[in-house]
């Protein structure tokens, strides 16, 4: 088996139990089963340029390499390029896009950086796989330099249609970029069909019905790898007892409360605002569901330098305020709102405890939430997902209540009907459910766009 190399704007920190962000979730589970290199910023900026060698540390089966990044590119390239531009324009948020002519130079810079270092630890026979909007002109890079192993890409978010992705300024090179990948994996069909409409407006070439583009005399294979999460360790975590989650449980079972757990990262693409107003439509609608239910939502702050990060965090502290206000009892809080990172087993648990897992982002590529609180419910006695049409995941979990996160009637309806769903249904939809989770996991995912990186098969790209 060749070496896996796998490059991506951060490493995670392999030792650690509790991680926010779905592609360290995802990827971490994928590379310790395989094992291999995982190359990255470290996450520290200096003040000047400093051309060190990747700095390299073993934990157990996986490599790390990681690098540094200058103030000026972690504040062109993290904050701008990927983060002002590309995450909102492909997210579907031309509003929040904020663009500087030095964002896209600082973009360059950093990717032409990532691979001299890359450059320095490659093997003749490794296989690379490179992750995610920071990286997308990498291919072109290493290919200037000579690296003619075969390198894949796979785009964790969303890929908007052709209309918006020409709000992107130089959107013909970036796709020209992406182009420069031997295997481009997307979450959904309907962000690879995206892809298809782009080359054939704009580049003239064709997409076959599996999913290879032809470019000159090289091939190019876009498929549709949906990510998935390791299911028996989640399940595992969550049998497992946890003694806070469980006297926190029993006071509510005590008292015949229901719980809904929304889990986040903060960001304005995960529809947080809308979901808490959701919940306050629920206890409007319908009030005999007062003192009888609560929302649990635990967000995670990042990207805290981008100004609309500040704003969303603003909005919700003020929202769940409002509710609580309007709402609250001397013994009954409505909505507990909280700011951080809670250890996976812990989620786990909470996820088990929670009679209703709320997911409600505006768009999102995946959503391994979703998964996770599927993996997390006992079979006997499971919970109801509610959960976003606009989020990856819709594509495939159909036996989950599905809405649209714009229409807060319609979220407040649908969380009425999972609070009160007969056992027979939730056990019903849970069994598919399942079915679904187990069918694309971690494992699955690796396996699908390996076998396309290093064998050029095609069976996931149609
Ligand atoms: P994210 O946008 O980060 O990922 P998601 O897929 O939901 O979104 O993954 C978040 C992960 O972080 C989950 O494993 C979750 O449990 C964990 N997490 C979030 N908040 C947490 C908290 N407060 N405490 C502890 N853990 C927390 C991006 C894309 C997604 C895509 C993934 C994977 O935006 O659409 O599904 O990558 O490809």
């Amino acid at each position: 088996m060749n070496r896996l190399v796998v490059v991506s704007n951060r490493v995670a920190d392999l030792t650690r139990t509790a991680q926010s962000g779905g592609l360290a979730v995802g990827l971490a589970d994928s590379l310790r089963q395989r094992g291999g290199v995982w190359m990255g910023w470290d996450g520290q900026t200096l003040k000047y340029e400093d051309q060190p060698e990747p700095r390299i540390r073993k934990i157990g089966t996986v490599t790390q390499a990681t690098i540094p990044l200058t103030e000026q590119d972690y504040s062109e390239y993290y904050l701008g390029f990927a983060n002002s531009v590309l995450w909102p324009l492909f997210h579907y948020r031309l509003d929040l896009v904020e663009y500087k002519t030095v964002f896209l130079d600082g973009y360059r810079r950093v990717n032409a950086k990532f691979a001299d270092a890359l450059t320095s630890i490659l093997q003749p026979d490794d296989i690379i796989w490179i992750h995610d909007y920071h990286l997308i002109p990498l291919a072109a890079e290493l290919r200037q330099r000579g690296c003619t192993q075969r390198i894949g890409f796979f785009l964790h978010i969303p890929f908007p249609p052709p209309e918006i992705v020409a709000a992107v300024p130089r959107h013909r090179w970036l796709v020209e970029c992406l182009l420069e990948f031997d295997v481009i994996g997307f979450q959904t069909n309907t962000d690879r069909g995206n892809l298809q409409h782009y080359v054939e407006d704009h580049l003239g070439c064709r997409m076959e019905a599996d999913g290879r583009i032809k470019i000159g005399e090289r091939e190019v294979i876009a498929g549709c790898y949906p990510i998935g999460i390791d299911v028996d360790s989640f399940v595992e975590m969550a049998e497992r007892p946890n003694d806070e989650v469980n006297i926190e449980t029993q006071r509510r079972e005590i008292l015949g409360r229901k719980q809904i757990i929304g889990v986040d990262r903060l960001d304005y693409t995960k529809g947080l605002p809308d979901r808490l107003r959701a919940f306050a439509r629920l206890l409007e609608l319908y009030p005999e569901m007062r003192k009888s239910v609560a929302l649990m939502q635990i967000a995670t702050p990042t990207r805290e330098e981008v100004e609309a990060y500040v704003e969303i965090r603003t909005e919700l502290e003020a929202l769940s305020g409002a509710i609580n206000g309007r709402f609250a009892d001397f013994n009954w809080t409505p909505v507990r709102y909280i700011h951080g990172i809670v250890p996976r087993d812990a989620l786990a648990a909470l996820f088990r405890a929670s009679q209703v897992g709320f997911v409600t982002p505006l768009r999102d590529g995946m959503n391994l939430v979703a998964k996770e609180y599927v993996a997390a419910q006992a079979a006997e006695n499971p919970g109801v997902l509610v959960l976003s049409k606009f989020a990856g995941a819709a594509e495939e979990l159909h036996e989950a209540l599905i809405v649209n996160p714009y229409d807060v009637d319609d979220m407040a309806r649908n969380l009425c009907r999972a609070l009160t769903m007969p056992l027979e249904e939730r056990q019903e939809r849970q069994r598919a459910l399942m079915k679904r989770i187990r069918k694309h996991d971690a494992k699955d995912w690796l396996n699908a766009f390996m076998a396309a990186l290093e064998k050029g098969e095609t069976k996931h790209a149609a």
